[in-house]
């Protein structure tokens, strides 16, 4: 029994060297000391000793465990000093950093904001409408009847069983904005836009526009022109003329194509605009008095012009990107330019 203790306590001095930590520490004690060890059993059953004998192997087993409890004791005092030891701890500043990556804009996102920059400057306020759109604010609102033809020009997502369909153009917010505010006003509306079109480098089945929207009692076709020069010139930092072609929208008239004097060669003609020194942008108009009255104006009361911009294009022309599809490839070879 004399035996038994004196090699419990070689064993915990062998053990104790060991030792690392606080938790290392704990085990430690719970092995040798706890309630199912070795050294309590031999306490419990001291009761069954001769009363000499248990006197004797009691009095050791009571000294060993307080120098037991003391070497314990003195360990977790150095265990916790050498967790103080700064020195271990010192922090080597001269270690060269890794770079952390940052996240950046996608280029939409970049000129979307640009974008926003340059109409707030000159008092317009932003418009917002939800993508997935009911055919009254999509079309009907527009001047497109259920059986215009024109609802073939768009190529639209329609929800099943429902009179909803992903927005296919941002003109869906005029009538939102109008039926809650009364002119003048002046307004841009960026958002995305759905079409059941095949794709290829100018078109995508999802992509961005931004419609501008100007109402008031004497809006004109001078006014259009004359913001758009003034945007795109500060857009693309360089003096850009409008011109302005006949076309057909249902929502305008009268309706034009228009364009803007080549960014590349200042209108003198390159490979860019193929010769001509204009490049193709969007739709505008001077907004249909049908338009005015689904948005619940009286008609001939206001005249106002509204445009419709792809994004992407203006971001293609802006960074000389030649494929639309690039914008959602998720290709970070792409993304990571700018
Ligand atoms: C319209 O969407 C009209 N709502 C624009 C408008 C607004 C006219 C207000 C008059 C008054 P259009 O379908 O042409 O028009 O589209 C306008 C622009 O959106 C295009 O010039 C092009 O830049 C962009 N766009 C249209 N379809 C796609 C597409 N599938 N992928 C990428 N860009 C597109």
């Amino acid at each position: 029994m004399e035996q038994k203790i004196n090699d419990i306590k070689n064993q915990i001095l062998k053990a104790i060297s060991k030792v690392r930590d606080n938790g290392e520490l704990f085990d430690l004690e719970k092995k040798f000391l706890g309630r199912k060890s070795e050294f309590v059993s031999i306490l419990k059953n001291l009761k069954d000793l001769a009363p000499e004998e248990r006197k004797k192997i009691g009095e050791l087993a009571n000294k060993t465990k307080g120098e037991i409890l003391e070497i314990i004791k003195s360990k977790r005092q150095e265990v916790k000093n050498e967790n103080l030891n700064f020195n271990k701890e010192r922090i080597d500043v001269t270690i060269p950093g890794k770079k952390s990556g940052i996240g950046h804009l996608n280029p939409i996102s970049i000129v979307r904001r640009e974008i926003e920059d340059i109409f707030t400057s000159m008092g317009f306020e932003i418009a917002d409408g939800p993508e997935v759109e009911t055919e009254f604010y999509n079309f009907d609102s527009l001047n497109i009847p259920k059986s215009h033809p024109a609802r073939d020009m768009q190529d639209t997502f329609f929800m099943k069983n429902s009179d909803l369909a992903m927005r296919s153009q941002t003109s869906a917010i005029q009538a939102r904005y109008m039926q809650k505010n009364k002119p003048p006003f002046k307004i841009i509306a960026p958002g995305r836009c759905f079409r059941n079109e095949a794709t290829d480098t100018t078109h995508e089945h999802t992509f961005h526009q931004f419609e501008a929207l100007v109402v008031g009692d004497n809006i004109n076709v001078g006014n259009l022109k004359h913001v758009a020069e003034v945007f795109f010139s500060q857009f693309f930092h360089q003096d850009i003329k409008i011109r302005l072609r006949p076309s057909y929208f249902p929502f305008v008239e009268p309706g034009f194509e228009y364009d803007i004097s080549c960014t590349m060669c200042a209108g003198v003609g390159c490979s860019a605009c193929k010769g001509n020194g204009w490049l193709e942008l969007g739709g505008a108009g001077m907004v249909n008095q049908n338009v005015f009255v689904a948005a619940g104006y009286p008609r001939n009361k206001y005249t106002g012009f509204a445009w419709g911009i792809g994004l992407e294009r203006l971001a293609m022309m802006k960074y000389k990107i030649d494929d639309v599809r690039l914008f959602h490839s998720g290709d970070l070879r792409f993304i990571r330019q700018f």
